[in-house]
């Protein structure tokens, strides 16, 4: 309710009569029992917040108005420098419950009983882009836990890929500054597809078994969700006997692994740039909590020796048929948090962060990250405190001497702070329960070397070659031929052929001839030769390990006027019952009127909600509403791109003429679910549990 607001109403009647100034000066009520009284951060309760204080109604400003002045300021500070890497990145709260206890391996607290819950806080993360950008980058995801264990917090800051592009960490700031906008330019942001990665990595052999990873599906998910997770580096495990068991971390989603295609995904990045965003706290918030496995890699010294590969190398996996990995717990996000700024951007994950009885290997990566994590977090958080700041503060009890410094939220109390002190105040080291570091033998000379274990550079990525299926091969030769043809000088597009030729020649030969090289170049001089005998590994495709369930996915369902209410209620059922879940898009987003004058309420209209949003989709239109949608280049996307990308189409033979003026057979594949009879819904169902009808790909020519 507005009432002329005349600046001549004083502050008190304004409080008194819980009015309201709206920006022009106008009073308006407030609702009971709103609006506690507002004050500045001193606590000054502030009078006007519409207007500076100035000099009658029309002229100067003046500098004595505290209230101004401390708002603009703190305005003006508002933003913290975003992460170096990984700056866009999306966080849950939720809980890890351990199932049995590992007392066998390690002492670690959080794996002593089975059924003990340890809260957690996880961010997703793309590596590339800045903070802004967008979801469907084709990049590396972080997967990074922090686990508030009973003996301090425990980070595992992780990616969805298990290898990585470098094997020292003083090539860390190359790798990302190639791959980051090209600094006289500044573009192209948050893609790998440009010439100064694509220089770099072919200058750098060891990453190329990443680079298979990375040009493979795993970089385009369809949802946080439906992603594994890495710890990459081996770690160890010490038990109360001091005994040592080297460990590879694993997160394997419950929902099963899927991912986009690359034509999906860049049209994903305009239609809705937070997708992952989006999806994660659309799931959290309807209660559908997602879930992940930990899964351990657990060996010892002579494994370690008569293994292929270094395990100190992170350029290299242990594949799941060698070393089987066992389920240990299960991670499940449940919350989401109150503010994205306190929780998911002032998190800071520190590798170097680990409990008694979790430690570190020499792998030369982790060695360099223990370093860089502590030292970024001072930058980003600007005080030696940030440990002060709820998310990052442990949840066990904690004593220690540290003092002062910016934005000391905890000082010590009493007169002790340093120890050994005779007060008889204060903590005190317990060589029982602390950390202590696993007591490993080192020797050696101090040198600046690349261990000869570490030069097999193209082995492990042709085992991950050869062990997609063929779309999955497919998708991988596109992606390089796309990322390549971005590159303006066609030397760095040969170098990459020369190493692809040493993975995999029809690898090679496929891509040379996408790119239009008529000649192909020699194979690159390898450091040793590579090995062609490591067998298929197949738990590394995606297709061939799905989830065979359609839980937790998305179906689109495109109506019109008139369209069959009892129809969409029984689809609607039918998904829901799977554990998926139905959105209507619809001409207008108010909704339609249905043939038996029920009412279906829209969720997007048709140009807010294209296909590429949904994991499958259905029509049920009138063929009036067919005909009139026909005429419309939003519905003929929906329907053509949810073909071209290879979804399960359910269907009324009523949609007829949409199909026809897109251009579609709906009688082309086994794609197509007609659901005039009801009873197929259920087909419908069974089909979108194979999640895409990949053979179709070949047709439609992606
Ligand atoms: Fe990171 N990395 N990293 N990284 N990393 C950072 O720390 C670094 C590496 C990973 O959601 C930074 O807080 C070095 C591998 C994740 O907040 C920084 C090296 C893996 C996140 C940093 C690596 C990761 C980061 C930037 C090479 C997978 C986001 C901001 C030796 C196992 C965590 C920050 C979050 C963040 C350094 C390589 C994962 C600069 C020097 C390998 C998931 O400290």
């Amino acid at each position: 309710m507005a009432r002329s607001g005349k600046s001549r109403t004083s502050a008190a009647e304004i409080h008194d009569q819980k009015l309201v100034r709206g920006n022009g000066g106008e009073l308006h009520q407030i609702a009971e029992g709103d609006g506690d009284a507002l004050t500045t951060a001193q606590g000054i309760p502030v009078s006007d917040d519409q207007n500076t204080l100035k000099i009658g109604e029309r002229g100067p400003a003046l500098i004595e108005d505290f209230h101004f002045r401390e708002k603009i300021f703190h305005f003006d500070h508002e933003r913290i420098p975003e992460r170096v890497v990984h700056a866009r990145g999306y966080g849950a709260h939720g809980y890890f419950e351990t199932y049995e206890s590992l007392a066998a391996y390690t002492r670690a607290d959080i794996f002593q009983r089975a059924g003990e819950k340890t809260p957690v806080f996880v961010r997703f993360s793309t590596v590339a882009g800045s903070k802004g950008s967008f979801d469907l980058a084709r990049d590396v995801r972080g997967f990074a836990v922090k686990f508030y264990t009973k003996e301090g917090n425990w980070d595992l800051v992780g990616n969805n890929i298990p290898v990585f592009f470098i094997q020292d960490a003083i090539k860390f700031p190359d790798v990302i500054h190639s791959v980051k906008p090209e600094p006289d330019r500044a573009f192209p942001q948050a893609q790998s597809a440009h010439d100064n990665f694509w220089d770099f990595i072919s200058l750098t052999p060891e990453s190329m078994h990443m680079i298979m990873w990375v040009m493979s599906d795993r970089a385009i998910p369809r949802s946080f969700r439906f992603m594994q997770g890495f710890g990459v580096h081996t770690f160890r495990l010490v038990n109360a006997e001091d005994e040592s068991t080297f460990v590879k971390f694993i997160w394997k989603p419950k929902l099963g692994m899927q991912s986009v295609v690359w034509n999906e995904a860049v049209k994903i990045n305009g239609a809705d740039p937070d997708f992952h965003r989006r999806d994660l706290w659309s799931a959290i918030q309807a209660g559908d909590f997602p879930e992940w496995e930990l899964n351990l890699q657990l060996f010892d010294q002579d494994f370690a020796d008569s293994f292929d590969f270094d395990v100190l190398d992170p350029t290299k996996i242990i594949p799941e048929e060698i070393l089987e990995p066992v389920p240990v717990g299960r991670l499940v996000l449940d919350r989401m948090p109150d503010n994205f700024f306190a929780e998911t951007e002032q998190v800071a994950f520190m590798t170097q962060n680990v409990p008694p009885g979790i430690d570190f290997s020499n792998d030369p990566l982790l060695q360099g990250r223990n370093f860089s994590y502590l030292d970024t977090q001072l930058k980003r958080l600007g005080s030696p405190n940030f440990t002060h700041i709820p998310i990052n503060a442990p949840k066990c009890p904690f004593h220690h001497f540290q003092q002062d410094g910016h934005m000391a939220m905890r000082n010590p109390v009493g007169r002790a702070n340093y120890q050994p002190n005779s007060w008889g105040e204060g903590p005190r080291e317990n060589p029982q329960k602390g950390f202590a570091t696993f007591a490993d033998a080192e020797e050696g000379q101090k040198v600046r070397l690349r261990p000869e274990s570490f030069a097999d550079h193209y082995s492990q990525a042709r085992q991950f070659f050869i062990s997609q299926t063929a779309p999955e091969q497919r998708h991988i030769v596109m992606a390089l031929t796309f990322e390549l043809s971005k590159c303006e000088n066609p030397a760095i597009r040969e170098r990459m052929v020369a190493h692809l030729l040493n993975i995999d020649e029809t690898l090679g030969a496929a891509v040379a001839d996408k790119l239009g090289i008529k000649r192909l170049p020699k194979p690159a001089d390898a450091a040793i030769p590579p090995r062609d005998d490591l067998p298929p590994s197949p738990a590394l495709s995606i297709i061939e390990n799905g989830p065979e369930s359609f839980s937790g996915r998305k179906v689109g369902v495109l109506v019109s006027p008139g369209a069959d209410a009892a129809l969409l209620n029984a689809l609607r059922v039918a998904i829901e019952k799977e554990g998926a879940v139905m959105e209507i898009v619809a001409p207008r987003v108010g909704g339609v009127e249905a043939a038996d004058g029920s009412w279906i309420e829209g969720r997007h209209m048709i140009d807010g909600g294209p296909s590429v949003l949904f994991d499958a989709v259905a029509l049920i239109l009138s063929e009036e509403g067919a005909e009139s949608l026909a005429g419309e280049a939003a519905a003929r996307d929906f329907v053509a791109d949810a073909f071209a990308h290879c979804k399960f189409i359910g269907f009324t033979s009523t949609a007829a003429p949409l199909f026809q003026k897109a251009g579609i057979d709906p009688a082309a594949d086994e794609g197509f679910v007609g659901l005039d009879d009801p009873k197929a819904i259920s087909t419908f169902i069974e089909s979108c549990r194979k999640l895409r009808l990949w053979a179709r790909e070949m047709a439609v020519k992606l």
